[in-house]
C-alpha cells in the first residue's frame, strides 16, 4: 500500500516536472542583410493563466561610464526598479520625456538614493542634459518573458510556458511600428521555435561626441 502510494507521489512530481515551462522562441534579427544587435523580442502571453507571481519588484541597472548610458538598450518588465549608478568622476543629469516615464535626477555623482519604478510599458528614452550624445533606451515589456539581441542577432527567450503568443519586436532605430513588427504564435511544451525578424532602420541620429579635451563646456 506504502508502494503504491510512493509510486503514486512519484508519478505526481514527474507530471510536475513534465509540465515545467520549457519552450523556447529563438528570434534571429536582421538589417540590411547584417545581424542586427540590441533589437528586442518580448513573447506576450494571450493566455492568462500563467504569469508568474514575483515576491520582490525586479531590478535592474543602467550605468553611465566614460559618458554614457551602458547598456545602451535595457529590457526590463512592467513594475521593475531601475538604478541609474554614475560610474564616471564626473556628475550627470538623466531625464526621459518619454510619456512611459517622465523624469528627471537633478546633478548627481554616485548612485541616486531611491531606484525609479517602471510601471508603464513602453519606451522610455534616456537623455543627460550635461552631454547631449549620451542617448539610451529601456523598453518596458508588458510580459516577463523578453529578450535582447546579441552581436550574432539573436535573441532567446528561454523557459517560456506552453501556449499561445504575441510576439512584439523593437528596436532603436527601426522605421516602421507597422503590424508586422507584432505577430501571433504557439509554443507547444518542450518546442524550439524560431522565428526570423528583418526590420529596416532609420539612420543614427545620435549627436557626436565633442572632441577629446576639447569640450570645456561639456565636463
Ligand atoms: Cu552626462
Amino acid at each position: 500500500m506504502l508502494s503504491d502510494r510512493t509510486s503514486l507521489l512519484a508519478l505526481a512530481c514527474l507530471t510536475l516536472v513534465r509540465l515545467a515551462p520549457a519552450a523556447e522562441l529563438r528570434v534571429n534579427f536582421k538589417a540590411d542583410g547584417n545581424s542586427l544587435n540590441d533589437a528586442v523580442a518580448v513573447a506576450v502571453p494571450l493566455d492568462t493563466s500563467h504569469s508568474p507571481e514575483a515576491s520582490q519588484p525586479p531590478q535592474a541597472t543602467v550605468d553611465q561610464i566614460d559618458k554614457e548610458f551602458v547598456p545602451h538598450v535595457t529590457v526590463v518588465s512592467v513594475g521593475t526598479l531601475v538604478n541609474f549608478p554614475n560610474k564616471d568622476q564626473i556628475r550627470h543629469q538623466v531625464y526621459s520625456f518619454s510619456p512611459a516615464m517622465r523624469f528627471e535626477l537633478p546633478l548627481y555623482a554616485g548612485i541616486p538614493a531611491k531606484p525609479l519604478l517602471l510601471d508603464r510599458s513602453g519606451v522610455v528614452t534616456l537623455g543627460c542634459n550635461i552631454h547631449d550624445w549620451m542617448t539610451g533606451y529601456i523598453f518596458v515589456a508588458e510580459s516577463p518573458w523578453f529578450a535582447k539581441s546579441g552581436a550574432d542577432g539573436v535573441a532567446a527567450i528561454e523557459a517560456l510556458p506552453a501556449g499561445r503568443y504575441r510576439l512584439v519586436v523593437w528596436h532603436p532605430r527601426q522605421n516602421d511600428v507597422s503590424s508586422e513588427s507584432s505577430h501571433e504564435f504557439t509554443l507547444l511544451e518542450d518546442s524550439k521555435v524560431a522565428e526570423n525578424i528583418v526590420l529596416t532602420l532609420k539612420p543614427d541620429f545620435r549627436p557626436r561626441r565633442v572632441p577629446l579635451g576639447g569640450g570645456g563646456g561639456y565636463r
